[in-house]
């Protein structure tokens, strides 16, 4: 251990079992942090003479390139994909969480689920109209859109049928980006809603719309017209750029906290309507089962989630001494107030650091410092927001929504839709980490 530099340093203050910190220690500096952790976990002692040139540092680098790609060596930070072979059909990328930390996706990572590939759009030639209940339907090329005043406003999107894997009986033993990478958070830009709404003049008896895309399967969902008055946007941009094709260019429809599926990409119409369409996506994928049998006709929000990404299923502690738990809360009914991490299961609970200001439907990373003893622990999170909904233990979630004997492999979707419960990670005394349920 290494000597404290400062006697004014804050101690390290234990505040629930099996060695969780005062989120405090975060704060303090690296000092009292770096006494905690065991020599080696961190830096070591430099030498007299340091730094000896690497090759790198002995001749030119490489040309720029136009575009920038990620380094040679972080060539494992990829999406995992439902058909490596190139199999036609709904295809799903899984965004490797477990290896980004703050809260923005970038968008080669971006997760993404097209129900019949990505379409090659030319935006010069697409056009999107609005119709239906209207004052005056109207049609817009995306120059037109473009000269619109934008807004700028960070959310994640999740598909209804993330953590699906979540309803097995048995924990699977998978990583963060194979149970929860259908979720990623962007930075969106673009034409709220409204005032396309206000343009067209929707009939004061209008009560829905039915957004739909320019694939080849016409993808369509049914939204409340309310919905679009609220938060709704028109997305350009994605993390300051234009969308990636596979996110929706040359434009999708945003609907902060509202299910994946319903964020319509490649938008091309909506159409205004005093009745929901009833239409495939919504009447066989996306409605989520109940334990009698009965299955909720919609269910638009996801709710209020979070898990931890570091330390996680697929990597290992490598000595006892000092971590720093971190992961994602996000909620479709609010901003996160509060996370709560546990090293024992659930037994004791402690608060977190949350990365703020943190933004309504949007990620939300958390931290907390850790002193591993060795001994065996189950870490796990738990948030709320400021709308007072709380993320619910698996017991009481189970009890509500069921769970499935083995997770159903099916081309089209899901066992089940609309996990939000805990995920817990079991550490064994050699660090190694499991998927566990508690
Ligand atoms: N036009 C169209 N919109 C679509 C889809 C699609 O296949 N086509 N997939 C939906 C599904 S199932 C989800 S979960 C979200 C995913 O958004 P992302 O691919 O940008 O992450 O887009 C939705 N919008
Ligand atoms: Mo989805």
């Amino acid at each position: 251990m290494r000597k404290r530099r400062s006697s004014a340093a804050p101690p390290l203050e234990e505040i629930a079992g099996n060695g969780l910190l005062h989120r405090r220690a975060l704060l303090s500096g690296g000092i009292v942090l770096a006494g905690a952790m065991a020599s080696g976990a961190a830096a070591t002692q430099a030498a007299a003479e340091p730094l000896k040139d690497p090759p790198w540092s002995l001749q030119p680098g490489d040309v720029t390139p136009v575009l920038q790609t990620p380094s040679r060596f972080e060539k494992n930070v990829v999406r995992i994909l439902s058909n490596p072979k190139g199999e036609p059909r709904t295809q799903h990328a899984r965004a490797p969480l477990q290896y980004l930390d703050g809260t923005i996706t970038p968008n080669p990572l971006h997760f993404t689920i097209l129900h019949s590939g990505i379409p090659d759009i030319d935006p010069a030639a697409h056009r999107f109209v609005i119709h239906g209940m209207v004052r005056e339907p109207l049609e817009y090329t995306v120059e037109a859109l473009l000269r619109y005043p934008l807004v700028t406003r960070k959310h994640f999107v999740e598909c209804g049928g993330n953590s699906a894997g979540m309803f097995s009986n048995a924990p699977l033993q998978a990583t963060v980006q194979q149970l929860h990478g259908l979720v990623s958070c962007a930075e969106w830009t673009g034409i709220p809603l409204s005032t396309i709404l206000d343009e067209a003049g929707t009939d004061p008896k209008a009560t829905w719309m039915i957004a739909e895309g320019a694939d080849s399967l016409l993808v369509n969902r049914s939204v409340p017209l309310q919905k679009g008055y609220e938060d709704a946007m028109i997305a350009l941009y994605q993390n300051g750029e234009r969308l990636m094709p596979g996110n929706g260019y040359p434009m999708r429809l945003l609907l902060p906290g509202f299910e994946g599926n319903m964020n319509t990409k490649f938008l091309r119409r909506i159409l205004i309507t005093d009745q929901p369409a009833m239409t495939f996506y919504e009447t066989r994928n996306y409605s989520p089962l109940l334990p009698d049998g009965k299955a909720y006709r919609f269910y638009f929000i996801d709710e209020v989630k979070s898990f931890i990404t570091k330390p996680s299923f697929g990597m290992n502690l490598k000595e006892p001494g000092y971590y720093e738990i971190s992961g994602i809360a996000y909620s479709g009914t609010g901003t996160i107030t509060k996370v709560l991490v546990s090293a024992d299961g659930g037994k004791s609970w402690g608060e977190a650091a949350v990365e703020g200001p943190a933004a309504p439907k949007a990620f939300t990373r958390f931290r907390m410092p850790w002193r591993w003893d060795g001994q065996p622990a189950i870490i796990t999170s738990r948030a709320w927001d400021d709308s007072g909904a709380v993320q619910p233990l698996r017991a009481d979630f189970v009890a509500k929504r069921g769970e499935t004997e083995e997770p159903v492999k099916s081309p089209y979707g899901f066992p089940n839709q609309h996990y939000n419960s805990l995920t817990c990670w079991g550490v064994d005394a050699k660090g190694q980490i499991k998927h566990v349920y508690v």
